[in-house]
């Protein structure tokens, strides 16, 4: 009796531990929410850190919107968490933070704003296999170094100036154009970029001088354009070196036309410019542009920016908010956000975006890029033209 009892007693326990490990099994398959990891890196301080936390909250802003719309990956819902890094917009820094972000294991990078970070980082993560959108970097290079892993959601140097150059003589008249870099990779290649197309156009450009991007004085080098009597002055570099240059120009009083690429084409030039900046003087272009409904789309995204992140847009937040959502749809149609998985999906993805419709060409730059040509005017930037 007493061992029919245990046995009874066994055979239960039995039957109770298979239970607990059927659902201990059961719990283990059940699809649990994930955490999914996205790193930013573009220079949060320094002279141009208005620019990197003008990127750094449009991709705030994305992770905030792909939260709130309960998106499920691989049956399990994907909390986006962001992982923002600052370069200092120095390339040293900007492969170590290139390497904290591939430790800490981003599925995916936005950034760097810089050419001059983008291009060496982006071997950090072709190495690692993580897809890099760049919302800023314009340098041709970077997309021509033969990665997989590299996209950017922006028109390249080589259209920029080009177009800025052409602009320059055909439209401004220019007879006299002098030109300035910072020596970065950004800097001196849209300068060259702008020369070409100067040249093109029939211009003619009379001197060339070299400034650096933490440069504050650039007396000496003015006063050496001065002297050829420019009527337009062309400086490829940013808007923290930019504004101080146009108003030592003015000390100077040389009145030409000032022209840059996009790195000076910013919100923050008026207040870095002041007075200097005019009406109908400065030019510059953004690479990239709306047109038709996107015109709206865009407005209404400046306005919740300013609604949600407190700040206007400064420059390429836009940019990096869409480079958010591309990656993140790639994602999606991969239905994995493993690199390996959802990179070919981003190769070829369609994406509507507020900057317009995103593909990427082979290379991994934005097909079809346009730019904007903008003037300031009354301390406001004011679009001229898109141009396809
Ligand atoms: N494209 C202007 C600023 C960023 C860069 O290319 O260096």
């Amino acid at each position: 009796m007493f061992a029919t009892l245990v046995k009874a007693s066994v055979a239960k326990k039995v039957l109770l531990t298979s239970a607990a490990a059927i659902a201990v099994a059961v719990a283990g398959c059940a699809p649990k929410d994930s955490t999914v990891k996205i790193g930013h890196v573009g220079p949060l301080t320094g002279s141009i850190a208005h620019l990197g936390k003008d990127n750094e909250a449009g991709a705030k802003l994305a992770i905030a919107d792909l939260n709130k719309a309960d998106i499920k990956i691989d049956g399990k819902k994907v909390t986006f968490t962001l992982i923002s890094e600052d370069d200092g917009a120095d390339p040293k820094q900007g492969t170590a933070a290139a390497q904290k972000l591939v430790d800490a294991k981003v599925v995916g990078v936005i950034g760097h704003l810089n050419s001059g970070t983008t291009i060496p980082a982006s071997k950090i993560y072709s190495d690692a296999g993580i897809p890099q959108i760049s919302p800023s970097a314009t340098n041709p290079k970077y997309t021509q170094q033969g990665f997989k892993t590299t996209f950017r959601v922006v028109a390249n140097d080589a259209t920029l100036g080009g177009v800025l150059g052409k602009y320059a003589v055909n439209e401004l008249k220019g007879k006299s154009i002098a030109v300035i870099d910072d020596r970065t990779a950004y800097g001196q290649g849209v300068a060259d970029e702008f020369v070409k197309g100067v040249e093109a156009a029939g211009g003619k450009v009379v001197d060339r001088q070299f400034t650096t991007d933490k440069a504050t004085d650039f007396m000496s080098i003015l006063t050496a354009i001065r002297a050829k009597k420019p009527d337009v002055v062309f400086f490829g570099g940013m808007d923290a070196v930019g504004g101080p240059m146009l108003r030592q120009m003015d000390q100077l009083k040389i009145n030409a036309k000032f022209m840059g690429g996009d790195g000076i084409c910013t919100g923050e030039l008026i207040k870095l410019a002041d007075k200097s900046l005019g009406n109908n003087r400065v030019f510059c272009a953004e690479a990239g542009g709306v047109v038709g409904p996107y015109e709206k789309k865009m407005a209404d995204f400046k306005e919740r920016f300013k609604k949600e992140m407190g700040a206007d847009v400064n420059l390429y937040s836009p940019y990096v908010y869409d480079a958010v959502m591309v990656m993140v749809e790639a994602m999606k149609k991969a239905n994995s956000t493993d690199p390996k998985k959802y990179l070919p999906e981003l190769a070829k993805i369609q994406y509507d975006g507020v900057i317009g419709p995103i593909a990427f060409d082979d290379k991994g730059d934005i097909k079809g890029g346009t730019l904007t040509l903008f003037t300031y005017k009354d301390g406001k930037r004011e679009a001229l033209k898109v141009i396809q």
